[in-house]
């Protein structure tokens, strides 16, 4: 055993780089490449892993606080019996920074990044450090021959950058990365614009470089134009490199590669930190320095460039929003709910988009607006209808006479209606901003219909005062309407509590979501044969598995269990339902 100093190791230069969560504590036991805490500079975010096993003896950062190469992290028992001895810090970090990535394969653009980070081309003085100097900045070795996308352009003629600063973002299949200024300089004249292709050695830009820092450049191989040097800048991938030991080496003269452009890591809330949802971001680090900027969580923003990508654009906009008071941007968005990242699944495979129709929108939002309005509870259990199929089974000569359909429907609407009765509150609905109940008088029961268009839901009304026959009618009545489509709004309105039955389909029971302002709903599955101890030995019943949904506002567990507990004895003994 043996203690050793983990340092932050090369993290491409960036100086007090923000420790925006630790993923270890003291006590923990931590493995070779764990990750051991979240850094996050004006360009990246990355995680900082460990260089060796063991545990955690000492943690000496916390939240907030802001850390450069070589700084001290944590002090391990090291584990691994090959680790060096050392209450030094390690002179030369054994593993490379691994930037934050998306939690699933899907959200995350990005597939695999280059293997190997190039380094900048030697660069030559021009001799005269003085004066101002154009070069021409070219696409880097960019891991491929190929031509990738040119998905961004970070400035504008006249804007002055540092060295390192974004010049452009590329995405390939594989990758995403970006070009940072090889000097520092002003941009003079882009050579290609947003949504071309470039390849590697295509020059992108002329910079003004002054000073000190005008540098003639040669040994790229790349021709150059306008008469104007020629310089490779240092492509930063988006992805995690290998996070391989490195032996103790000499820097390379240009900063190496950061992750960046095209990583998800959680974007700064409006307090400034960063939220610890799992949501992730694409976006480039120059809206990310924005967003930061402007107080917004990047999170709430919905990207509209490509693959969903965030632009400084679509900053602006909710930002606008935001100070006139709107919700922000995106469907899943609003009131303050982190937005769903867009995906192109067609990255994975073919797909085809169709364009929902207009029901099944209406449900989404209906079914979105109970479950954010109402706490669910759920409660299960099984009928015993042996005797209601036996009863069943010999109406149905009856029922074929009468032209009629009896399925165990008809026997369920009319066990809630009386279990509606005598549980008032089951047929009651909140009001006036949950300071009333409505108590109503009538029992009007609402059938979910399965149809080709969508799910529709009609009323059965007055469901309490109808014989089992003329229930039966009224179903198969208003499912025919339902599937022809000739449900009138008046056939849908007036509900006091739904039955949605999965029965003739199957499954052993679901959790079915409050039909609000009703406040209670069933949940049907298929019936099945099952033995059931009755004291003496098992005997073979019929069993209907139910599930109760109810508003916990409104119905208490109390509540929940007695009108439970009489609709399953109505099923279960269907001679009361007469009574
Ligand atoms: N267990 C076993 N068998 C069942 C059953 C159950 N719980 N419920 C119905 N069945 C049987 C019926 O008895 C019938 O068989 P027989 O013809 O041999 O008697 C067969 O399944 C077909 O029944 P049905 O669907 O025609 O009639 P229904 O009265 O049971 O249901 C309706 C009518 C309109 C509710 C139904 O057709 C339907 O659309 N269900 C889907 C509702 C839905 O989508 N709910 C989910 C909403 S949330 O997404």
């Amino acid at each position: 055993m043996a203690k050793q100093q983990i340092v932050v190791p090369d993290i491409g230069g960036a100086e007090d780089a923000e420790v925006v969560e630790l993923l270890v504590a003291v006590g923990d036991q931590v493995e070779e490449e764990q990750s051991l805490l979240v850094l996050e500079s004006d360009k990246a975010s990355m995680e900082i892993p460990s260089s060796t096993s063991g545990t955690v003896l000492e943690l000496l950062v916390k939240e907030g606080d802001q850390l450069s190469e070589g700084a001290v992290i944590l002090v391990l028992e090291s584990t691994d019996g090959a680790g060096a001895v050392t209450e030094e810090p390690v002179e030369e970090p054994a593993t490379e920074p691994a930037p934050v990535e998306a939690s699933s394969a899907q959200a995350s653009p990005v597939a695999e990044a280059p293997a190997s980070v190039p380094e900048s081309p030697p660069v030559e003085s021009s001799g005269d450090t003085a004066a101002a100097e154009t070069i021409t900045v070219a696409v880097p070795d960019i891991g491929t021959d190929e031509a990738v996308d040119l998905i961004e352009i970070s400035l504008q003629v006249g804007e002055t950058v540092e060295e390192g600063d974004s010049l452009v973002a590329l995405e390939s299949d594989k990758a995403s990365m970006e070009v940072p200024a090889p000097q520092s300089g002003e941009i003079v004249q882009w050579l290609v614009s947003e949504g071309q292709q470039v390849k590697q050695g295509d020059a992108l830009l002329e910079l003004r470089v002054t000073g000190a820092a005008a540098q003639a450049v040669n040994g790229n191989d790349l021709p150059a134009q306008d008469s104007a040097p020629v310089q490779e800048a240092t492509p930063q991938p988006a992805t995690p490199q290998p996070a391989a030991p490195q032996p103790a080496a000499p820097q390379p003269a240009a900063p190496p590669a950061t992750p960046s452009a095209k990583q998800r890591d959680e974007a700064p809330a409006a307090s400034g930190r960063a939220q610890s949802t799992g949501a992730s971001i694409y976006a480039g680090p120059a809206v990310r320095k924005l967003a930061r900027e402007f107080g917004v969580d990047l999170s709430q923003v919905t990207g509209s460039g490509p693959r969903g990508r965030v632009l400084k654009e679509d900053l602006h906009a909710f930002s606008r929003k935001a100070l006139s008071g709107e919700a922000s941007s995106g469907e899943s968005g609003k009131a303050g709910l982190p937005a769903v990242p867009e995906i192109d699944f067609s990255r994975f495979g073919e797909v085809e988009v169709t364009t929902r129709s207009k029901l099944d929108k209406l449900t989404a939002s209906n079914m979105q607006r109970s479950w954010l309005n109402v706490p669910h509870v759920t409660q299960f259990d099984d009928a015993d209808i042996t005797e209601l199929e036996e009863f069943r089974a010999s109406l149905k000569p009856e029922a074929e006479a009468r032209g009629s359909k009896l399925t165990p429907m008809p026997f369920i609407l009319k066990a809630c209606a009386v279990a509606l009765r005598d549980n008032p509150k089951f047929n009651a609905s909140l009001a006036a901003g949950g300071e009333e109940l409505v108590f109503k008088k009538y029992i009007n029961v609402g059938m979910a219909v399965d149809t080709p268009a969508g799910l529709v839901v009609p009323v059965i009304k007055d469901a309490d005062k109808k014989t089992l026959w003329e229930l039966a009618d009224e179903i198969m009545v208003l499912a025919t309407k339902a599937r022809d489509r000739k449900l009138q709004p008046a056939d849908m309105q007036g509900g006091c509590f739904t039955v949605s039955s999965l029965g003739n389909i199957g499954g052993n029971g679901f959790t079915p979501i409050v039909n609000t302002p009703e406040v209670g709903i069933l949940g049907v599955s298929r019936a099945q044969m099952k033995p059931v101890w009755d004291g003496d030995a098992f005997q073979p019943r019929k069993m209907l598995p139910l599930a109760l949904s109810y508003d916990h506002r409104v119905i208490n567990g109390g509540d929940g269990g007695r009108f439970f507990a009489q609709l399953i004895g109505l099923l279960s003994d269907v001679r009361r339902l007469s009574l």
